[in-house]
């Protein structure tokens, strides 16, 4: 049967449920997702570092990883022309082009990420950005702004000076704002003896970074919290409870990753209670195997129980989705088509879903039916709306587009090698 026919059988069978397919369509054609560089070449940016540290730890070996900015474009270029939709590249600090002199994180220049700006720009793409405060020599103790000595603080705190601008420069350029995402490594592998005043530090550093005021329709600030990471198993600084008190005093964006928080907990829990008081909030979304391990996102429980939050929460426009993992041991390109792909569909699920019928079983207390009716929906024809999704956007549905991975692979990534 064509996808025609088999989105035509579909959208009747979700019309008897009250749910309009091509409404759906349309939303999830509008929604931009932030696509993180550091997929295509396991966080090792530009600035020639070979050791990651800051807990942040990429596994495999697998042929072809891109080693220069014009191999990662080309690798980006690649995964989008898979990915249906129109999307956001999120950048690192340390995925600056430097052309001759090169500059340390302290002094960083818009100037420098100028090409990123112009591949984004002749793409209709949108930039995000970070701050970088792991793999660096300045960082090797494991803190940075809340390190005891002042001047190590200050050459973090430059930093993220720096690319604060960097940011804004993106934002103008762009004409959206860039989401700036601060997140540092700064904790303690065993039992600390002062938790408080590595918090004071970290608060009086970021109060410096923020006293300088930047026009939220450029940049959107947000930090990054995390419980617990390798080598800092006992204590991190920056804690949810500190960014959560951070960016309620000071108007920030929270951003929660789904792989910094117990692994029960679930983040899906947490966005309705956030946007009663904020207006914004930020995501990493990830898939944390046991712990924080960055897993390429799949179309598991939680990413749907997390979509569906944002989309009964009517939280679209709220709710910034940026994807945050990194595994070297299968095929790059495919392991961003995979985990952007998946992110949409679990979007697409929820915006299928009866929501309102739904919650009204639920304030009625009827408790059988509403178990009956969300089970029922698992069964529903959603894989032929995304593969109309898909046709519509002149990419490739699922089982197409590995063997356009596969050629790519043989005839650009493994030439690499
Ligand atoms: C680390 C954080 C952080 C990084 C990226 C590279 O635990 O999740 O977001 O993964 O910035
Ligand atoms: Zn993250």
């Amino acid at each position: 049967m064509s996808i025609n026919k088999r989105y035509m059988s579909a959208k009747e069978r979700y019309a008897q449920i009250g749910i309009d397919t091509d409404a759906a369509i349309k939303t999830l054609q509008n929604i931009s997702i932030s696509m993180h560089c550091w997929q295509g070449d396991d966080v090792q940016g530009f600035e020639g570092s070979t050791r990651l540290s800051g807990g942040i730890q990429a596994t495999g070996n697998y042929p072809g990883k891109a080693r220069n900015p014009q191999e990662l474009m080309q690798d980006i270029d690649k995964a989008f022309s898979l990915i249906p939709g129109r999307h956001r590249i999120n950048l690192h600090a340390s995925y600056a082009i430097f052309k001759g002199k090169r500059a340390d994180r302290d002094a960083l220049l818009p100037g420098h990420f100028k090409d990123w700006v112009d591949f984004a720009k002749s793409r209709g793409l949108s930039l995000d950005f970070n701050p970088t405060f792991f793999s660096h020599k300045m960082a090797e103790s494991g803190l940075t702004l809340s390190h005891p000595d002042r001047n190590i603080r200050q050459f973090w705190i430059s930093h993220a000076k720096c690319t604060r601008k960097i940011a804004e420069y993106f934002g103008k350029e762009q004409g959206n704002p860039c989401l700036h995402n601060i997140w540092i490594p700064d904790g303690y592998k065993d039992n600390p003896a002062d938790r408080l005043s590595p918090r004071l530090r970290l608060k009086e550093s970021l109060d410096e970074i923020f006293s300088e005021k930047l026009d939220k329709n450029f940049i959107l600030d947000s930090l990054e919290s995390k419980v617990f990471g390798i080598g800092v198993e006992s204590y991190t600084v920056g804690s949810h409870e500190f960014y959560l008190s951070y960016c309620a005093k000071n108007g920030l964006i929270c951003l929660l990753d789904n792989g910094h928080f117990h692994p029960t907990e679930s983040v899906a829990d947490k966005i309705s209670s956030l946007l009663l008081f904020f207006d914004k909030l930020a995501l990493h979304v990830t898939r944390p195997v046991r712990w924080d391990s960055d897993h390429v996102v799949l179309l598991d429980e939680e990413i749907k129980q997390i979509a569906l939050e944002i989309v009964r929460c009517n939280a679209l426009d709220k709710v910034l989705i940026g994807l945050d993992y990194f595994d070297a041991s299968i095929n790059r390109v495919a392991a961003w088509v995979v985990g952007m792909r998946n992110m949409q569909k679990a979007l697409l699920i929820a915006l299928l879903t009866p929501h309102e019928g739904l919650a009204k079983l639920q304030s009625e207390g009827s408790f059988t039916e509403l178990m009956v009716k969300t089970e029922s929906l698992k069964t529903f024809p959603f894989g032929d709306v995304w593969d109309y999704f898909c046709e519509k956007n002149g990419v490739p549905t699922d089982g197409k587009w590995l063997e356009e991975i596969k050629s790519y692979e043989s005839s650009v990534l493994f030439e690499r090698i």
